[in-house]
C-alpha cells in the first residue's frame, strides 16, 4: 500500500433489498472486494469493510405493490436473504447495515440540510407525469406504454426491456399509470438539484488529471461524462418511500435514492464505530476504495464525490473505484425479471460445502475488462480438473504420505537437490506477481498465480515420486515431503483470499493458524484475541478501538514461537513448518462434482428458457392474429353483383394424394353436385368437413388443380396469423340460397 495511507476503507455497492443477489453481483462486486480485504488483512493492514442493503427507491415500492405488502416487509425480507447469502459465502463485512435505519435517516437528512443551508442546491420546476386517479406523481418506473423504438408493449418510463433502449416517460406511446391504469397527466412540481456543472473543472482535475491509474472502463466512462458536459441532477423525488426532504413545504417529497444510498456507507460506518468513524471518512491517511458494478460508475465517481466536495468538512474521496463489467449466464444476459440467474441463496442450498467453488469460478471468469460468461459445464470442469485434480490432489498426497512414513510429523529436510530448489524458487516470484495483481485489482491473474503454486507442488510430487523413493531411501523421501509440506503451507496462505473455507481446512490439516489481522466486527470493544492455543486452525484476529499493532498481535499468538501462525509475509519463505511439527489428519480439500448435479442446474435453466420462449411465441401469435389487413380498393355494386355466392353442403371429402394442403370436396350447391379442390387440409380433416354447410363462390372460372377440375371456391375467413375458418350460416338453409 502507498506509504501515505495508514488504513483502507473498502465499501461494496449496497444491494437493493428488492430481491436476492445472484452470481453477477457476486462476480462484479463482492467476491473481488472480499479477496482484496482478506489479502490486506493478512498483510497486517488495518481494513474496514462496509456494506449494507439499499432499502429505498422505486423498485422496492413496485415490488411491495405487486405482492400486496408494505415496502418495509419487502426490505425486511430481502435484507435477511442477502445478508445470509454473503455470510454463507464467507463474505464477512465488518458491518452489513441498512439504509432504513434511524442512524441513516438522521445522517442523510442532515447531509441534505447542510447542502441546502449552504446554498449548494438549485431548485427547478418541471412538468412530470401525475396519476389523476391515484393522486400522486409517477416515477418513471410507474409509467408503462408502447416503446417508440421497437413497438413493444409494457415498456417502462425509463427503459424498454424488450429492446434495451433508455427512454424518458415523454417518449412512451399511450402512457398509462401502473398504479391505476389511468392516463397520466403533466403537472408542475419542483425539486432540488445538485448543479454538477459547477464541479466539472474540479472533477476533471481530480479524475482525468490525477487518476489515470483507474481501470480504463472506469476512467473512460468518467471522461465521457465530463467531456459531454455535466447537468444538474435532481436529488429529490415525489414519492412516499424514502428519507423525507428536511425542508419546510417539501411534503410528499423524499431524497432521491442515489442521494441517500452512498451516504449509507458513512451511516453504516458510524453505526459500527460511533466514536471513531471520522477517522475512516475524514482522514487523509485513509484510503477509500469503492467496489461496484459498471452501471454504478457515474454515481460513485461523479455524483457522490461532488456531494462530498460540496459538503466539505474534510471528507475523503475514493482513491480507486475498481468497477467490473457484467457476467452473463450460459450465453445470455442475467435478468432478474426473466429469472435468468443463479441465485446465491439457492446455490448455497444446492451445493452445501462448495462455497469456495463458486468463489473460485467467479474469480477465474471475473468480468474485469469485458463482459464474461458463466456456464455450469465450466464450473464443473474448473472444480474437477483444477481444484480437485491439482490443488486437492497435491495436498492430499503430501499429507497422507507424511502420516504413512513419518507418523504425521514434518520430516527433516536433508540436502536439497536442484529440483527441490527449482520448485521452491518459483514461489517467491509467484508471490510477487500475486501482490502486483491484487494491489492492481487484477484478481483473475492473481488467482492464476495462486493456482500456479499448486501446479508447482503437484508437478514436484509427481516428478519426485516419494512413495517410490520411500522403499529405498527414507531420508530422501523425508526431504521431498518436507518440501511438499512447505508448499502446502504456502497454499494455505495464497488461497486464503480466494477459497477461505478450503484454506481453513488446509490449516487444520497442517496444524497451523492464521494471523488474519484486525477484525472490526465487534466495533469499539476491547481487544478480542480469538486465538486458542491447541486449536491449530483458529483464525487469529483482534479488534481494537484505534489502530493496532500487527507485530504485537502476532507475537501474542502461542503459535508464533514455533512459526506456525501464518501471515502473508511468510508466503514463499524457507521452511514455514519446522521439523517435527505435528500435522493433523488428511481431509479432502475439494470433492468432485458429478454430472447429475450439473445436469440438474442446466435443466432448470433450460426449463426457464423454454417457458420464456413459449410465452414469447404465444404472445407473438396473439399479436399476429390481431393484425388486421387494410381495406382493399373500392369496387362498384355491379362488380360485386357479378359474383354468385351461395350456400352449399359438403357431401364427400378426401385428401388429394401427395399433398399436405388440399382437400377434394364433393358438394351439393342446390344447382348441382360438383367438386371443389380447396387448400384447407391444414385446418380441417376430411371428417371435419363432411355434412357441413358452407358458403361458396359458385361462378369462379373452373381450374384444374392436380389433375382435378375444381368448380368454384369455398369462402373462408383468414386471420392475421393465417388461421382459416370456413363460413357457415347461422342456421341451416337450403343449399343454393344466394348471398348478397
Ligand atoms: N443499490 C444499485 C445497484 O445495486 C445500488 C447501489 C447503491 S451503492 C451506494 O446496482
Ligand atoms: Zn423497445
Amino acid at each position: 500500500m502507498d506509504k501515505k495511507f495508514k488504513r483502507t476503507l473498502v465499501t461494496c455497492a449496497l444491494p437493493y433489498a428488492n430481491g436476492p443477489v445472484h452470481i453477477g453481483h457476486l462476480a462484479g462486486v463482492y467476491v473481488p472486494a472480499d479477496i482484496y480485504v482478506r489479502y490486506l488483512r493478512m498483510k497486517g493492514e488495518d481494513v474496514l469493510y462496509v456494506c449494507g442493503s439499499d432499502e429505498h427507491g422505486v423498485p422496492i415500492t413496485i415490488k411491495a405493490r405487486e405482492q400486496g405488502c408494505t415496502p418495509q416487509d419487502i426490505v425486511d425480507r430481502y435484507h435477511k436473504v442477502i445478508r445470509d447469502s454473503f455470510a454463507g459465502l464467507g463474505i464477512n463485512f465488518d458491518i452489513y447495515g441498512r439504509t432504513s435505519s434511524e442512524v441513516h435517516a438522521g445522517n442523510a437528512s442532515a447531509f441534505f440540510r447542510k447542502l441546502y443551508d449552504d446554498g449548494k442546491f438549485i431548485t427547478k420546476e418541471s412538468e412530470q407525469y401525475y396519476d389523476p386517479e391515484a393522486k400522486t406523481f409517477l416515477a418513471d418506473r410507474y409509467i408503462v406504454g408502447t416503446c417508440p423504438k421497437c413497438g413493444a408493449e409494457g415498456a417502462y418510463g425509463d427503459q424498454c426491456e424488450k429492446c434495451g433502449s433508455t427512454l424518458s416517460p415523454e417518449e412512451l406511446l399511450n402512457p398509462k399509470s401502473k398504479l391505476s391504469g389511468a392516463e397520466p397527466v403533466k403537472k408542475k412540481t419542483s425539486h432540488w438539484y445538485l448543479p454538477l456543472d459547477r464541479y466539472e473543472g474540479w472533477l476533471s482535475d481530480w479524475i482525468l488529471g490525477s487518476h489515470k491509474e483507474w481501470r480504463s472502463n472506469v476512467y473512460g466512462q468518467c471522461k465521457s461524462w465530463i467531456d459531454g458536459g455535466l447537468q444538474p441532477r435532481a436529488v429529490s423525488r415525489d414519492l412516499e418511500w424514502g428519507v423525507p426532504v428536511p425542508v419546510e413545504g417539501a411534503e410528499g417529497k423524499v431524497l432521491y435514492v442515489w442521494f441517500d444510498a452512498p451516504i449509507g456507507y458513512i451511516s453504516n460506518t458510524q453505526e459500527l464505530l460511533p466514536q471513531s468513524w471520522e477517522q475512516w471518512w475524514k482522514n487523509d491517511e485513509t484510503r477509500l476504495v469503492h467496489f461496484i458494478g459498471k452501471d454504478n460508475i457515474v454515481f460513485h465517481c461523479i455524483v457522490f464525490p461532488s456531494m462530498l466536495k460540496a459538503y466539505g468538512d474534510g471528507y475523503i474521496l475514493p482513491d480507486n473505484v475498481p468497477a467490473n463489467e457484467f457476467l452473463n449466464l450460459e450465453g445470455d444476459k442475467i435478468s432478474t425479471s426473466r429469472n435468468w440467474a443463479v441465485w446465491a441463496h439457492e446455490y448455497l442450498q444446492d451445493f452445501p460445502g462448495k462455497e469456495d467453488v463458486m468463489r473460485y469460478v467467479l474469480t477465474a471468469n471475473a468480468p474485469e475488462t469485458k463482459d464474461n460468461d458463466f456456464s455450469w459445464k465450466d464450473f464443473q470442469a474448473r472444480n474437477n480438473s483444477e481444484l480437485v485434480a491439482i490443488f486437492g490432489n497435491f495436498v492430499n498426497r503430501a499429507v497422507v504420505l507424511t502420516h504413512k512414513y513419518f507418523g504425521g510429523k514434518v520430516p527433516a529436510a536433508g540436502e536439497l537437490l536442484d529440483m527441490d530448489k527449482a520448485a521452491l524458487d518459483e514461489i517467491p516470484q509467484l508471490r510477487a506477481s500475486m501482490e502486483r495483481n491484487i494491489e492492481g485489482f487484477h484478481f483473475r491473474e492473481a488467482l492464476k498465480d495462486a493456482m500456479s503454486i499448486a501446479r508447482v507442488g503437484n508437478k514436484y510430487i509427481s516428478d519426485t515420486e516419494p512413495w517410490k523413493v520411500a522403499k529405498t531411501d527414507l531420508g530422501r523421501c523425508g526431504t521431498i515431503l518436507n518440501v511438499s509440506l512447505q508448499i502446502c503451507a504456502d497454499l494455505a496462505i495464497a488461497f486464503e483470499p480466494f477459497t477461505p473455507f478450503a484454506a481453513e481446512r488446509l490449516r487444520k490439516m497442517l496444524g497451523v493458524c492464521l494471523c488474519a489481522g484486525v477484525d472490526h466486527r465487534k466495533g469499539e470493544q476491547e481487544t478480542v484475541n480469538t486465538f486458542k492455543p491447541g486449536e491449530g486452525a483458529a483464525i487469529h484476529t483482534v479488534s481494537l478501538p484505534s489502530g493496532f499493532d500487527f507485530a504485537a498481535l502476532k507475537a501474542s499468538c502461542p503459535g508464533a514461537d514455533c512459526n506456525v501462525c501464518l501471515d502473508w509475509d511468510m508466503l514463499g519463505k524457507d521452511c514455514i513448518l519446522p521439523e517435527g511439527h505435528v500435522i493433523g489428519e488428511a481431509e479432502l480439500l475439494f470433492a468432485k462434482i458429478e454430472d447429475e448435479a450439473i445436469d440438474a442446474q442446466i435443466a432448470r435453466l433450460e426449463n426457464i428458457r423454454r417457458e420464456r420462449e413459449a410465452a414469447l411465441a404465444a404472445k407473438a401469435a396473439e399479436e399476429a392474429a390481431a393484425r388486421i389487413e387494410p381495406q382493399k380498393a373500392e369496387v362498384s355494386f355491379e362488380d360485386f353483383d357479378r359474383m354468385d355466392i351461395r350456400t352449399a353442403t359438403v357431401l364427400e371429402a378426401e385428401r388429394v394424394p401427395k399433398t399436405d394442403k388440399l382437400l377434394k370436396l364433393t358438394i351439393d350447391t342446390g344447382l348441382d353436385r360438383r367438386v371443389i379442390v380447396s387448400g384447407i387440409a391444414e385446418y380441417y380433416s376430411p371428417e371435419d368437413m363432411i355434412g357441413k354447410q358452407i358458403v361458396i363462390l359458385a361462378n369462379l372460372a373452373p381450374r384444374k388443380i392436380r389433375g382435378i377440375e375444381s368448380k368454384g371456391m369455398i369462402l373462408m375467413a383468414r386471420q392475421g396469423d393465417g388461421k382459416m375458418r370456413f363460413i357457415t350460416p347461422q342456421e341451416a338453409l337450403v343449399n343454393g340460397a344466394q348471398i348478397g
